[in-house]
């Protein structure tokens, strides 16, 4: 890090308090920057992590009229559970508060109103949907209509996901408000908008010329908003949730979500430090740094700048903004409507204990680059072949034959040999790359470098087997496993930011009072003679049935999805009375009734069509009736004039009527009462 900086500054995005965190939020934003704020204290620097819910926007108050209650319940009900299901994990906030708050109301208003008087808004009228039976404005979002230009069905106001076109909503083919199914009708509003073509020269040098080395996802997304040209954008919404317009005659007007939750940030910090705040965003020697998902970019990189710069006074900008690509979950996009996701609640309830391998699997695996993918197989092989096979089966070899042989005592070291040397030497090279991975935020490879310490101590007493010197030099043994224990200490501290629990467990276990940085690569951390607690093991194996288990709690989702999502067929095209009236139906009794040999979905009926001759009937229903037998006595619908057909060598002389349900089981049609074989239905 730049020695002119004094102080980092670190914010998480304010997850919306409209639903609880799943591991695509921790794997884009909260891990990371809990693993660099950990890293940055442990290097002894001053450090703020802030983080808070974002409670305000039009999707929580769409859920409120949905559930029947108020957009205040909603969020104190998802507010609660993200901050505790957060410190569960261990995520370390030193606040984390909410844009509901009294301090962020009062703020966020000042912000506002600062701007407004400099002259920084400029005010424009424009024609916007109004749903009348609902009495309110409605968001671009908020409309679904035809697309424009791939005629889909049900494209948004903003947006048709089918083609990817960005639309406003006065462009769709017979636009509905999505919530109502009402008719919209154009009205004239107004709203303040910040310039934001004002500020392009400025944020222009600042990014293009200055932050040459943000990732380049980032800076690749600031770039092409800024050749483009910014434009105005309107801060304020027709709305009644949220910051209400701090001017006269903006009745019934709020700030957009997206201008008050960034100055979230600020007020969080003010509330956690009232007399100090300022020093943490008008202070040149603050770096900030905000960890956001790849769908905030231009909000962090453009929007919020603007509004700091608007605002001036010193207000600082941020000095990076690692942004990740976004986590998959089984190949599918996480979506929390369609309940896809491995929600942190439910994890820290279903793995109790297990927050650290949560933490491991979503950092060896984070989105850094590219878009990757959880799976439940990965997170059971990397805990078994890597947490238990490597970094626990080192700790505890070394813990144990420390006991064995030293009764738990630390023994002295001795005189250094090659192998000693040569440890010492990758010690400190891999000590190197884990400090300028952290540096970098490049957090995959930082943790990749933390277990080849561990990877290290393995081929360590491999090479040296001190449980074979044991028998003639006691004294050698013991130096060894100095060493070893010394590489475990390192571990302790290598790995805090990854696994804070591990961390603490293995240094309570190694006698480590608190720990820094800067003991890493030293070998002379644990003194002689010290006395162990007790070994235990860090991790355990993760058994099939508890992965089975999160893998049907997934198939039950999909199957869910699938029966949500069912719509009945559409009607066919219209047929004259006479065509319908020559299809022959008619009542018939099954007489028996059997599996097809060779052919799974088939089964093979004899009827009593009352002709007295039965009637051979071959039907694909097989899946839906596993128990055929039990089918005879039953009576059926058949259509009697079909011409015969082969199935499968047999001859079907005509078809029974079934019903497809939303799950494709068939359901065979009958009477409601028994009538004789052969009746007619008309
Ligand atoms: N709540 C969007 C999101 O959760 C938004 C972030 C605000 S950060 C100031 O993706
Ligand atoms: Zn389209």
């Amino acid at each position: 890090m730049d020695n002119k900086f004094k102080r980092t500054l670190i914010t998480t995005a304010l997850p919306y308090a409209n639903g609880p965190v799943h591991i695509g939020h921790l794997a884009g934003v909260y891990v990371p920057a809990d693993i660099y704020a950990r890293y940055l204290r442990l290097q002894g620097r001053e450090v703020l992590l802030i983080g808070g819910s974002d409670e305000h926007g039009v999707p929580i108050t769409i859920r409120a009229r949905k559930e029947g209650i108020t957009p205040q319940d909603v969020v104190d009900r998802y507010h609660s559970l993200i901050k505790e299901s957060f410190a569960g994990l261990g995520i370390s906030f030193d606040i984390y508060s909410r844009t509901t708050s009294d301090v962020h109301a009062e703020t966020a208003s000042e912000f506002f109103r600062h701007i407004y008087d400099k002259g920084g808004f400029v005010e424009k009228s424009s024609m916007q949907f109004y749903d009348e039976g609902a009495g309110r404005f409605v968001t671009d979002r908020n409309v679904v209509g035809e697309c424009p230009v791939c005629h889909a069905p049900g494209a948004y106001g903003d947006q048709c996901e089918k083609c990817g076109s960005s639309l406003s909503a006065t462009e769709l083919i017979n636009p509905r408000c999505a919530e109502t199914g009402n008719i919209p009708v154009l009205r004239e509003t107004f709203h303040w908008y910040l310039p934001l073509d004002r500020w392009q020269p400025e944020l222009q040098r600042w990014i293009l010329d200055g932050h040459k080395e943000w990732r380049t996802n980032v800076y690749g997304q600031c770039k092409s908003w800024l050749d483009l040209g910014l434009q105005p954008r309107a801060v304020t919404r027709d709305l009644d949730w949220g910051i209400p317009v701090p001017v006269e005659g903006a009745d019934g007007k709020v700030l957009y979500v997206w201008f008050d939750a960034p100055i979230g940030y600020i007020s969080n910090t003010k509330e956690l430090l009232p007399d100090s705040w300022e020093r943490w965003w008008k202070d040149p020697e603050t770096r900030i740094v905000n960890f956001i998902g790849k769908d905030n970019i231009v909000f962090h990189c453009i929007i919020f700048p603007a509004m700091l710069l608007a605002y001036g006074d010193g207000y600082q900008l941020p000095d990076n903004v690692p942004s990740n690509e976004f986590l998959n979950l089984e190949g599918d996009k996480i979506s929390t409507s369609r309940n896809w996701a491995v929600w942190l609640h439910e994890y820290l309830r279903d793995f109790p204990g297990k927050q650290d391998v949560l933490r491991y699997v979503l950092t060896a695996n984070a989105p850094e680059t590219k878009d990757n993918d959880f799976t439940w197989a990965d997170f059971q092989a990397r805990n078994n072949n890597e947490l238990v096979a490597v970094l626990g089966n080192f700790v505890n070899r070394a813990l144990v034959l420390t006991h064995k042989y030293f009764d738990g005592r630390v023994p002295a070291d001795g005189e250094p040999q090659d192998v000693d040397r040569q440890l010492a030497a990758d010690l400190s090279a891999a000590v190197a790359s884990l400090t300028e991975s952290l540096e970098g935020f490049h957090f995959r490879e930082a943790l990749r470098q933390a277990m080849e310490i561990a990877r290290l101590g393995n081929r360590y007493l491999q090479e040296t087997e001190p449980w074979k010197l044991a028998k003639t030099d006691l004294a050698r043994t013991g130096g060894i496993l100095n060493t070893a224990l010394q590489l475990c200490a390192n571990l302790a501290v290598a790995f805090e930011p990854f696994m804070p629990f591990m961390s603490a467990k293995l240094a309570g276990m190694l006698g480590l009072g608190t720990i820094s940085w800067d003991m890493l690569g030293r070998t002379d951390i644990i003194a002689a003679g010290t006395q162990l607690a007790a070994p235990e093991l860090l991790f355990d194996k993760i058994e099939d049935e508890a992965v089975a288990a999160q893998l049907q709690r997934l198939a039950d989702t999909k199957q869910a999805n699938l029966e949500a999502a069912w719509r009945p067929a559409e009607q066919q095209p219209d047929v004259d009375f006479d065509t319908f009236c020559r299809s022959d139906l008619r009542v018939g009794t099954v007489l028996e009734c059997a599996r097809v040999p060779k052919a799974d979905k088939l089964l093979r009926f004899l009827i009593d069509d009352g002709t007295g001759k039965p009637r051979t009937i071959v039907s694909g229903i097989a899946k839906s009736y596993p128990e055929p037998e039990a089918l005879v006595g039953r009576q059926v619908l058949f259509i009697a004039n079909l011409p015969a057909r082969k199935l499968r060598g047999i001859e079907s002389q005509g078809m029974l009527l079934s019903a497809e349900d939303k799950d494709g089981r068939l359901v065979l049609a009958t009477v409601s009462d028994a009538v004789a074989p052969g009746a007619q239905v008309k």
